[in-house]
């Protein structure tokens, strides 16, 4: 693939935190965001909710992605353990998650799952691992029909 063609745009950052009513309750009542969608993930053992600076999405408008583990051997409940409240990844939008993850394998870079998951509505996730992140854990994300 092209560079221009990898990526489109960052769909979201994730916050990991305790109390998801708690943080969505300041997202939206305190920093007037709006929340635009909910669901649990079982498979990530995360209960997730998507909030936007604005009611209605645009086409590159990045979310926040604010998630509360749902169980104890969740990845972000062992991430909880480690560090306060804060940022754990941010997710970058593809159009073709498959022609992305060859290109990105070709290059060196080490995606943690051989095939992409579900994610939020629908969509197609896998992760860059932290170490071909610089230090950042990287989602990338083909948007579902609800995304
Ligand atoms: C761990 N590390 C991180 C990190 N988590 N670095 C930056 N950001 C993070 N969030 C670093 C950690 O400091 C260690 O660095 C190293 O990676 C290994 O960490 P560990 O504590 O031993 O943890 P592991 O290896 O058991 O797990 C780390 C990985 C895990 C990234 C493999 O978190 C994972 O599988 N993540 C992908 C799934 C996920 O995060 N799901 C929740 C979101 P040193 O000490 O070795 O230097 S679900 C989602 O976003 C959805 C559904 C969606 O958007 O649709
Ligand atoms: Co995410």
């Amino acid at each position: 693939m092209e560079n221009s063609d990898l990526f489109v745009c960052i769909d979201h950052v994730a916050y990991v935190g305790p109390d998801n009513e708690d943080a969505v309750k300041y997202y939206t009542e305190v920093l007037g965001w709006h929340e635009l969608h909910r669901e649990v993930n079982e498979e990530q053992g995360v209960f997730e909710i998507m909030v936007a600076p604005a009611a209605e999405l645009t086409e590159h408008m990045t979310q926040v992605q604010l998630i509360q583990p749902t169980r104890p051997d969740a990845t972000t409940a062992k991430w909880l353990e480690k560090n306060r409240p804060g940022l754990h990844h941010m997710a970058w939008r593809v159009a073709d998650i498959d022609a992305v993850s060859a290109t990105l394998r070709e290059r060196g870079v080490r995606l943690l799952y051989d095939e992409p998951r579900i994610g939020t509505g629908g969509s197609k996730i896998n992760f860059m691992h932290p170490k071909s992140g610089k230090g950042v854990l990287i989602e990338i994300v083909q948007p579902g029909t609800g995304h």
